[in-house]
């Protein structure tokens, strides 16, 4: 069976982990936006629920709530439910139906090279839940249930987006079809990796025990002044171009985050502001921050106010999501050979 070209389709989904981050935002949903907002594709974002539990599990009325305020966030930042699909996963039973067959396709070899199922491991692997381990089966079957073409991410997820393409290519070539796309991943922008502002060799995460290391979308204009303020950094100056950021993650970092946030590049960036002390920086930068997330968060709390209305968007996004996915993962179990009616 050979198909023919593939809907230029995008899916990409967070976690509802915690709340929305600044590397979240920069690194993913500001382009989930610009994709929705070019046309040319089909849009589908995913709230993951099922990927949540699976470093910890969460307190119920905690995961609800962080399920709410991620789409809450989402829209906030521009996801236009109309035009864009806006799920969560665990509404949409073709996920998990996908994922165990891909659980059988992918060999125990590629999970254990995982980074991240090692960073979040690690040194107490044998205590982590089989599901944080077959993790990234269940985000190929988050994409290829919809015959994803294009997926953005940030830099972080990009081995799980290649697992994701041998997966699809090792079901092909067992079953001698070509049933699933090579999914694209889209990592672009200026800050693909948010670092932390505690750590320049760590990324900024929604789960570090530090709430200083990073920006919430709902901080206030004084929590991000004064996490700027704090951030670490090193005593020289701004270079006036990238080359001299090399060795300097912290520094790089901060320039990163203002390039992303006024979409500038680096080097624009450093042409404006290099030979400044961070002194002078840091407070451009956290007015900036604060211009472009604050109208952000009041919006997320105003749809707050009607968690009604967001489960009416979720339930309403994801019919629209299985009508996409369910005869894909219906074809999926012919060919595999499970009789079905
Ligand atoms: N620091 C980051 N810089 C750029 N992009 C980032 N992303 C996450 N952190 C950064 C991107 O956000 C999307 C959603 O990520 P996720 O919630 O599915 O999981 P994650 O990558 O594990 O993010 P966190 O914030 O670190 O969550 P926890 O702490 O729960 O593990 C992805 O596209 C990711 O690349």
């Amino acid at each position: 069976m050979t198909e023919a070209a593939f809907t230029q389709r995008v899916f990409s989904g967070i976690q509802p982990s915690g709340g929305l981050t600044l590397g979240n935002y920069l690194g993913a949903l500001k382009r989930f936006v610009e994709m929705q907002d070019e046309g040319g594709y089909e849009t589908i974002y995913c709230i993951v629920d099922m990927h949540a539990i699976t470093a910890k599990l969460l307190d119920p009325a905690t995961l609800a709530q962080n399920t709410r305020e991620l789409c809450a966030g989402f829209i906030a930042a521009g996801i236009d439910p109309s035009r864009s699909i806006l799920f969560n996963q665990s509404q949409v039973a073709e996920h998990a139906q996908l994922a165990w067959i891909f659980n059988c396709i992918a060999r125990l070899g590629w999970m254990q090279r995982m980074t991240q199922f090692k960073d979040k491991a690690g040194k107490n692997a044998q205590n982590e839940s089989l599901g944080l381990f077959a993790y990234p089966a269940l985000m190929a079957a988050d994409i290829l249930a919809y015959h994803a073409t294009h997926v953005p991410v940030g830099e972080d997820q990009k081995q799980h987006l290649e697992l994701t393409r041998d997966i699809a290519a090792k079901f092909n070539n067992d079953y001698g079809v070509e049933f699933f796309p090579m999914t694209e991943p889209v990592i672009e922008g200026a800050a693909t990796r948010v670092m932390s502002l505690r750590d320049g060799s760590k990324k900024m995460s929604k789960s570090d025990p530090s709430d200083m290391s990073r920006i919430n979308l709902t901080d206030d204009a004084d929590a991000i002044a004064q996490k700027i303020r704090k951030a670490r950094t090193d005593p020289e100056p701004l270079p006036s171009e990238a080359k001299g950021l090399e060795e300097r993650p912290e520094a790089r970092n901060l320039v990163n985050i203002y390039a992303a946030l006024a979409d500038m590049s680096v080097d624009q960036v450093l042409a404006e502001m290099g030979g400044q002390q961070f002194s002078e920086f840091k407070p451009r930068l956290a007015d900036l921050a604060v211009a472009r997330m604050s109208p952000i968060s009041t919006e997320m709390s105003r749809l707050m106010e009607d968690p009604a209305e967001i489960d009416r968007i979720l339930a309403g996004g994801a019919e629209r999501a299985r009508a996409v996915a369910a005869p894909i993962v219906k074809r999926t179990y012919e060919i595999v050979g499970m009789v079905g009616s």
